[in-house]
């Protein structure tokens, strides 16, 4: 039997509802700067976003457009750049929170001295703003986001790179995510892992998610258990002791 030693949090879409109002937005902002007649509306972006990481979805994005590899080898960080400023500007004025209810599960992890660290796609920099405006008074033992790794998810590296720099085993840890890649990237690293689902991941397939809800949930505004495999009986508020008995349920 494993003992639950941390719970490792993807950023968007899971803590933060990030991407509709926020790098969809930063991505249409950094368009218009740069005088690119694209705009990408909330159905457009919904199928971008299965392509993970911001410059990579550019590339795919502009790659259909018809634009050749030398022009997007040099527009797309310098747009991505721009883009991830824009996002900052975004999260400085307020225009982003966390989910309701992570605030609170955050808040018992750290109080039981369970690890506490973050897996992201996203690029660092924007990642730090954004988690010191929303959650300043929680302390990330380990962060890994995009930049520090070769491969995005669904690979399971940044997992693999958060377990190795907590020190511990992926059976003493659970992710918890919001999109089928995160998902079959926490998988493939051995970790148990519960499902936040949003607007853009509910349809998304999440076969081999260990439970699956529609928000973190409180006391007085339980979210809907859309799946619970291994029976823990979740009420719709996710706590801390559920993700223990997940783990401990090896
Ligand atoms: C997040 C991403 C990121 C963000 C934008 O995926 O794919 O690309 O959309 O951030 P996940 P960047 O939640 O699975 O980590 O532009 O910095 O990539
Ligand atoms: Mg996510």
């Amino acid at each position: 039997m494993s003992e639950l030693r941390a719970v490792v949090f993807d950023v968007d879409g899971t803590l933060v509802d990030s991407e509709r109002h926020g790098h969809r937005v930063a991505f249409n902002r950094a368009f218009e700067e740069f005088e690119l007649a694209y705009q990408w509306d909330e159905d457009t972006y919904a199928e971008l976003l299965r392509v993970t990481g911001g410059q990579r979805r550019l590339h795919h994005y502009l790659e259909g457009q018809g634009m050749g590899s030398d022009e997007r080898d040099r527009l797309v960080p310098e747009l991505h750049a721009r883009k991830s400023e824009i996002f900052k500007e975004l999260v400085e004025e307020g225009k982003l929170d966390l989910r309701p209810g992570a605030a609170r599960l955050l808040c018992e992890v750290q109080e039981a001295r369970t690890a506490l660290a973050v897996v992201t796609t996203g690029s660092g920099h924007w990642v730090e703003a954004l988690l010191g405006r929303v959650a300043g008074s929680v302390d990330f033992d380990v962060m890994v986001f995009g930049n520090d790794v070769e491969e995005r998810k669904p690979d399971p590296e940044a997992y693999q790179v958060a377990l190795d720099r907590l020190g511990l085993k992926p059976a003493e840890a659970v992710a918890v995510e919001d999109s089928a890649e995160g998902l079959q990237s926490a998988l493939s690293a051995g970790l148990r892992c519960v499902l936040i689902v949003n607007g853009y991941t509910a349809e998304h397939d999440l076969s081999g998610a260990d439970l699956v809800l529609d928000g973190f949930g409180d006391d007085d505004t339980p979210a809907r258990v859309v799946a619970d495999p291994h029976g823990t009986g979740c009420d719709g508020v996710v706590r801390l002791e559920i993700l223990q008995e997940l783990v401990e349920a090896g």
